[in-house]
C-alpha cells in the first residue's frame, strides 16, 4: 500500500516557532518519523508540504493517478477555508485521515469548523505529532479491513 502524508501552510516552520502550541519537533524530523511509522505498518510513505492551496489540490489529484491508497493530511489553515481541497478529496475518493497537532476546538472559534472533515474517514485532533502515527496506523488497519470485506 502507498500512503501520502500532506502538510499544509506553515507546517514547514514546526520546531522553529510556537513550540508551546505545536511542539519542538522540526518538519524534517516529522517527515522522518512519518516514513518510519509507515514502514512499521508495512506501507510505503511519501510526504508533501506546501504553503499553496492549488499545489495541494494538484498533489491530491496526482495521488489519484498514482493510485495512492490513503492520505494522512494536516491541511493547517486551509482546514477552515478550503472548499477546493474538500472538492479534490471528494473528486479522488482517496480515504483520508485528517490530523491536527493542536486541539482546535479549544482555540479560536474560526478553527472549530473543518471543510476537510466533510471528506475525511477519521479526524484526529490535539494529540500532537503522535496524531500522525495514530492516523497512519488507523488508516492501514482500516484499508486492510476494507479489502477483506
Ligand atoms: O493544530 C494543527 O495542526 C493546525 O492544523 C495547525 C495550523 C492551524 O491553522 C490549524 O488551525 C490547526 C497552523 C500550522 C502552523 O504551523 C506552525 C508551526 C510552527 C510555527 C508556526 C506555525
Amino acid at each position: 500500500m502507498q500512503f501520502l502524508i500532506i502538510n499544509g501552510p506553515n507546517l514547514n516552520m514546526l520546531g522553529i516557532r510556537e513550540p508551546s502550541i505545536y511542539g519542538s519537533m522540526t518538519y524534517d524530523d516529522l517527515v522522518t518519523s512519518c516514513l518510519g511509522w509507515c514502514h512499521d505498518v508495512g506501507v510505503d510513505g511519501e510526504c508533501f508540504q506546501s504553503n499553496h492551496e492549488g499545489a495541494i489540490v494538484d498533489r491530491i489529484q496526482q495521488a489519484f493517478f498514482d493510485k495512492v491508497d490513503g492520505i494522512v493530511m494536516n491541511p493547517a489553515a486551509y482546514t477552515h477555508t478550503s472548499v477546493a481541497i474538500l472538492d479534490a478529496l471528494k473528486a479522488t475518493g482517496i480515504p483520508t485521515v485528517e490530523v491536527h497537532i493542536s486541539d482546535v476546538h479549544t482555540r479560536e472559534a474560526f478553527r472549530h469548523h473543518s471543510y476537510v472533515s466533510l471528506a475525511a474517514v477519521k479526524t484526529i485532533i490535539g494529540h500532537g505529532v503522535q496524531g500522525y502515527q495514530e492516523g497512519i496506523t488507523w488508516l492501514a488497519d482500516y484499508l486492510r479491513a476494507q479489502s477483506k470485506a
